[in-house]
């Protein structure tokens, strides 16, 4: 059984498979009309390789049945059972029939991601499987300041980390280069495409329309969109549409890949009336809980001015109602327990993310020697940068997150994030080529208890995703680690 990420409990049923045929339907309960939508992803995912009609239907003979309740394993966690006679998902949320879902996509076999017909038998092993995660938190990132990446390119990404059960997108949505998301309040920052990319790439930006299209496909796939505007630093972008956040000198526009030259300036009131105006429409767009404020590399803020700052913009955020997320240099700023670290450094002594930890405080791990997909697999990747060592597909999959920085342990860890920059990273099948299979593990990283995890297994399971990928359509890197088929 190849799912990935490794569920938590797997009792195989030998004799007892289940074959979908011209009858198979979908039951879901009458009354959830979010039940009812996950039934129709179902149906959608199974009738074109299938080519059977797969109805969605609130009669009960059908032989696929997805019910609320009675799952008793938290918010994402569901059963799975098969039998000759059926596939029953059970949960006691809409999220974990969803990642019930995406485990009965895996259980069949690699053809049912044909968008053509494939006429062959079509067989759910039997046997039964209870499966929750370990951490609520599983993202990924993607950089659009550095190169932009247009709606239906972020739309594609979704779909693909959501059958690995990643939860979380977070967008890294200005920098330097670029601002790429429409604030009405302050309009000349996507005047001009928001900016031009690395190297004077095409720039381009999410109108407000746009990100709130994304944001509710995303949320129909049970991933929730976390929105990052990075500050102090990294802002370089916003002073070259507004002098007016740069001490009234307006800044020259860069394409180059260097970072740490630009800051907001904590003593100018109008960087607080800025920052207000661009949480509180970003906040108005964005129903989940996080909104992320950057905070890394902010070389070029004085260390008082840094504090200052934080301690500023943190109640801002959470008076629009979000949680803060930030880069873990965050921390030095001693912000209450509600601001999640995002750690980016190597497993170690990070005394500060430890105090925050022990302040109450939960962190996202996203140590950058593994869990950076823009790191190169090797020295002859052609894709990536490799300031963070190279990330073959084992060191993305052998890490602990309870065990990377001394006084930071299980309780601590909100999940896993991996981050995937694109300095690099033009097209779409740029960022999949380094995501993938790197993501996959890390996404197992994240969801499986760690007496599920072992790597001689994984890579096994990860070679039979492979066709998977083909045919979506999705590139990958071949990493001789795999023994693809
Ligand atoms: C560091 S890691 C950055 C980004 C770069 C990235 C490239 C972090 C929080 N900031 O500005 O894009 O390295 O790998």
């Amino acid at each position: 059984m190849g799912v990935i990420p490794a569920p938590m409990e797997v009792r195989p049923a030998p004799g007892q498979d289940f074959r979908l045929g011209p009858d198979t339907a979908i039951f879901t309960e009458p009354g959830s009309a979010e039940a009812r939508r996950i039934g129709e992803y179902l149906a959608a995912l199974l009738r074109p390789a299938t080519g059977y009609p797969i109805p969605v239907t609130d009669e009960n003979t059908a032989t696929i049945t997805l019910r609320l309740g009675g799952g008793g394993l938290g918010p994402e966690g569901y059963r799975l059972t098969t039998n000759v006679d059926g596939v029953s998902v059970r949960a006691d949320a809409p999220a974990g029939l969803f990642a019930g879902v995406q485990t009965l996509r895996q259980l069949l076999p690699a053809d049912i991601e044909s968008p053509a017909l494939v006429a062959r038998e079509w067989t759910v092993p039997g046997g039964a499987i209870a499966d929750r995660p370990r951490f609520p938190y599983r993202g990924a990132m993607l950089d659009l300041a550095r190169h932009f990446h247009t709606l239906d390119e972020i739309k594609a990404f979704v779909d693909q980390i959501a059958a690995y059960k990643v939860n979380h997108l977070h967008l890294h949505l200005t920098d330097d280069q670029g601002w790429r998301i429409e604030i009405l309040s302050w309009p000349k920052l996507t005047a001009g495409d928001g900016g031009s990319g690395v190297d004077g790439a095409g720039g381009g930006y999410l109108t407000q329309a746009e990100y709130a299209e994304l944001v509710a496909y995303a949320a129909e796939r049970y991933v929730t969109v976390v929105p990052e505007i990075d500050m102090p630093g990294h802002t370089n972008a916003a002073q070259v549409a507004y002098p007016e956040l740069n001490g009234g000198i307006a800044a020259t526009p860069r394409t180059d890949t260097a970072v740490g030259y630009s800051s907001l300036r904590g003593g100018d009131e109008v960087t607080y009336a800025f920052v207000e105006d661009v949480v509180r429409e970003l906040a108005a767009l964005t129903p989940g809980p996080y909104l992320h404020v950057g905070g890394d590399e902010a070389d070029a803020t004085p260390d008082g001015d840094y504090r200052t700052f934080m301690r500023r913009i943190i109640p801002i955020v959470e008076r629009h109602g979000k949680k803060v997320l930030g880069w873990h240099e965050i921390a030095k700023a001693d912000p209450p327990a509600s601001v999640v670290p995002q750690f980016w450094g190597s497993a170690g002594t990070h005394p500060e993310v430890a105090a925050a930890a022990t302040r109450g405080a939960r962190v996202l791990m996203s140590p950058s020697n593994r869990a950076y997909l823009d790191m190169k697999y090797t020295p002859d990747t052609p894709l990536g940068l490799d300031w963070a060592g190279y990330i073959e597909v084992r060191d993305a999959y052998e890490w602990d997150p309870a065990a990377q920085i001394e006084g930071v342990g299980e309780a601590h860890v909100l999940g896993v994030e991996a981050p995937l920059w694109s300095e690099t990273m033009r097209t779409l099948a740029d960022v999949e080529t380094m995501t993938y299979p790197r993501l996959p593990a890390i996404a197992e990283v994240g969801w499986s208890a760690v007496d599920r995890r072992d790597w001689e297994s994984f890579r096994h399971r990860v070679a039979a995703h492979a066709p998977r990928w083909t045919l979506r359509g999705t590139a990958f890197h071949r990493s001789p680690q795999i023994p693809w088929e």
